[in-house]
């Protein structure tokens, strides 16, 4: 493997995709990102872009087969590899949170004791009942979540919010925010001394890119 390049993954087609290749242009970083491509060369910067899902990210960066990555904060947590975390970039913010149907009173997360909630975070949620010495059956589930207390699956569920508009049009109200995110820049733990070399300059750029917003 060639110790002299950073390998940058980034998600391929999602909420993450625009913002993450904008900001990588905005570094000066020039590619050819050509519609279907799974990997491209940076012209100008010893780089590689690979094109993932959200979701696998973290374990690429893990293994080093990726170096960075750009993934929400919700996803890296969730997935409880061991990376570090190098800086917040700003984008994509949202909130796991809560909701219950609407007409359900609700006066604190006890109410949630002995309740069936459905998410895609269970480790997050888990981790946030427990702090809250809750015990909850938490449901695993990949998407639709915010349907699941309608049709009788859940009394609750646990997923990302934005506007809120999703939850409301499902019947239901926020009650507990668990966890803030936004896209957050990953690194293996594993770089090679060229490699630190190159993050440090990428967080040099992203920061004045950064600065120049504000
Ligand atoms: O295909 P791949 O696995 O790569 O993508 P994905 O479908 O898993 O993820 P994607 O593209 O939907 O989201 C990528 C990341 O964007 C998430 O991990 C979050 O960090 C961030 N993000 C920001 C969001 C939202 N906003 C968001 N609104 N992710 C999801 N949503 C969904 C949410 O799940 C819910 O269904 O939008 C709905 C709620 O939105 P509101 O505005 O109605 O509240
Ligand atoms: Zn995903």
């Amino acid at each position: 493997m060639n110790d002299n390049i950073l390998r940058i993954a980034i998600q391929k087609s999602g909420r993450l995709s625009e913002d993450s290749l904008k900001l990588i242009k905005e570094c000066g970083i020039r590619f050819d990102n050509g519609a279907g491509k799974l990997k491209t060369d940076a012209t100008n910067f010893p780089a590689e872009i690979l094109f993932l899902r959200d979701d696998d990210i973290p374990g690429y960066v893990e293994d080093g087969v990726a170096h960075l990555g750009i993934v929400g904060e919700n996803v890296s947590e969730e997935s409880c590899k061991d990376v570090d975390t190098v800086h917040k970039l700003g984008f994509s913010k949202c909130r796991l949170s809560i909701g219950v149907l609407r007409e359900q009173e609700y006066n604190g997360v006890q109410d949630l004791q002995g309740k069936a909630i459905a998410t895609t975070y269970p480790r997050l949620l888990e981790q946030y009942l427990k702090s809250h010495d809750v015990t909850a059956d938490i449901h695993e589930i990949s998407g639709s979540v915010e349907i699941a207390p309608s049709i009788g699956l859940a009394d609750a569920v646990c997923d990302i919010v934005s506007s809120g508009s999703t939850l409301l049009s499902n019947g239901l109200k926020e009650v507990e925010t668990i966890f803030r995110s936004e896209a957050v820049m990953i690194a293996s733990k594993h770089l090679s001394p060229v490699q630190q070399d190159l993050l440090d300059q990428l967080l040099f750029r992203i920061k004045s890119v950064q600065v120049a917003k504000n």
